[in-house]
């Protein structure tokens, strides 16, 4: 039966392209999770050894802290994380 097999594909195709469909409201919760586990004395900025203990190197630290005052602030690092995201180097 040809068109039964048809029918099955066709059915198939639907079901896959329904269910691939990509939520748009996703939102990475990583970034700020990621500085709150970073931020050990919790005093809302990443100092350098802080930063280092979270694995980050110097150099990314630097470049993180826009504003160069020897520290990242949530908005730094959130921004930071944003522009790596999006995949603009
Ligand atoms: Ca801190
Ligand atoms: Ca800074």
């Amino acid at each position: 039966m040809k068109l039964l097999k048809i029918a099955v594909a066709l059915f198939s195709f639907l079901a896959i392209n329904t269910y691939a469909q990509p939520s748009a409201t996703q939102n990475p919760p990583s970034a700020e999770a990621q500085f709150n586990s970073l931020d050990k004395n919790g005093d809302g900025t990443l100092s350098l050894p802080e930063a280092k203990s979270g694995g980050m190197s110097e150099t990314t630290f630097k470049k993180i802290d826009a504003d160069g005052n020897g520290a990242v602030s949530k908005q730094e690092f959130i921004k930071a994380h944003t522009i790596q995201g999006g995949g603009r180097m």
